[in-house]
């Protein structure tokens, strides 16, 4: 019924899980971190995506609280992994609501220095939907995020609709490219020219690419080639469970 309701009993109820996508270094071809990705198994509606309930949340307050809750969880599963992979780092993302709430940036700070994590171990993806909303603000918190040390993404760089020019007026450390062009750039020479162009881009800013959803082997090869840094995608590995992650990382490193 309502879907709003169940999720905010799922956020109390422990019914949420925090799934973690590796971030594959493109040289070595070994991960070097982790993307963690929010998963509800409803007891009524069974697995539902997140492409499905974020949205939801987003309209609400209650994506604050998710991505409170998120952003214990991860740094908590972060503080047992760093002991064994001191080199690995963690990326969250972060709502547009989130980002701009007052709260924020102490309450990262609070949850680095509870969980024992170095700000610099975790990233924090934003869209440019939320820089953009209100910029003032977003890039208020943004310097203050960077002055705790935490590192900060362009998450689906290329689908947004503002200027380059607020990649110097914000501080980001890193441009995701989106999957929509990752998917299709051995297809179609237009959406090749776009990942060749971010990649450049990141250069000349001496930014780290990171490209999404590569699925298959010549995708990999092609942006290899080019000089992307990081990937990610199910070629590469499949978001997992804590455990399963745990072991994806002795397997790898
Ligand atoms: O995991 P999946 O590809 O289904 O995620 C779909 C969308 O949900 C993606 O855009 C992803 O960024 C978003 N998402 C997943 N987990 C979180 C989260 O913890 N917080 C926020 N704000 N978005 C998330
Ligand atoms: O918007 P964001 O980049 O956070 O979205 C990440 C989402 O992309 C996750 O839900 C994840 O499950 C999904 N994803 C990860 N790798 C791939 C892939 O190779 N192909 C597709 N289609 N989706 C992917
Ligand atoms: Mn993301
Ligand atoms: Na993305």
């Amino acid at each position: 019924l309502d879907m709003l309701a169940d999720l905010q009993r799922a956020l109390h109820q422990d019914d949420l899980e925090l799934h973690y996508q590796p971030l594959v270094d493109l040289g070595s071809l070994r991960p070097i971190g982790m993307e963690g990705l929010m998963r509800w198994t409803c007891p009524r509606r069974g697995l539902v995506a997140p492409a499905e309930f974020i949205p939801l949340a987003e309209e609400s307050n209650l994506i604050v609280e998710l991505g409170r809750w998120a952003l214990g969880e991860g740094t908590r599963q972060l503080a047992q992994w760093l002991p064994r992979f001191p080199a690995l780092r963690l990326n969250l993302n972060i709502a547009p609501r989130q980002l701009l709430d007052r709260d924020f940036v102490p309450h990262v700070a609070d949850v680095l220095r509870t969980e024992g994590v170095p700000a610099a171990a975790l990233t924090l993806e934003l869209t440019e939907t939320a820089m953009m909303k209100d910029p003032d603000t977003a890039a208020h918190q943004m310097r203050q995020l960077k002055e705790l040390g935490v590192n900060l993404s362009v998450d689906d760089f290329g689908t947004g609709y503002s200027s380059l020019s607020y990649l110097r007026r914000f501080p980001v450390d890193e441009l995701k490219i989106d999957r929509s062009f990752v998917g299709s750039m051995n297809q179609n020479p237009e959406d090749l020219a776009v990942v060749r162009m971010v990649i450049e881009l990141g250069r000349a800013l001496r930014l780290q690419t990171v490209a999404e959803g590569i699925e298959d082997a010549d995708q990999l090869a092609v942006l290899r080639r080019l000089g992307c840094h990081l990937g990610q995608g199910y070629h590469l590995a499949r978001p997992l469970p804590a455990q399963a992650a745990t072991k994806h990382l002795h397997a790898h490193l």
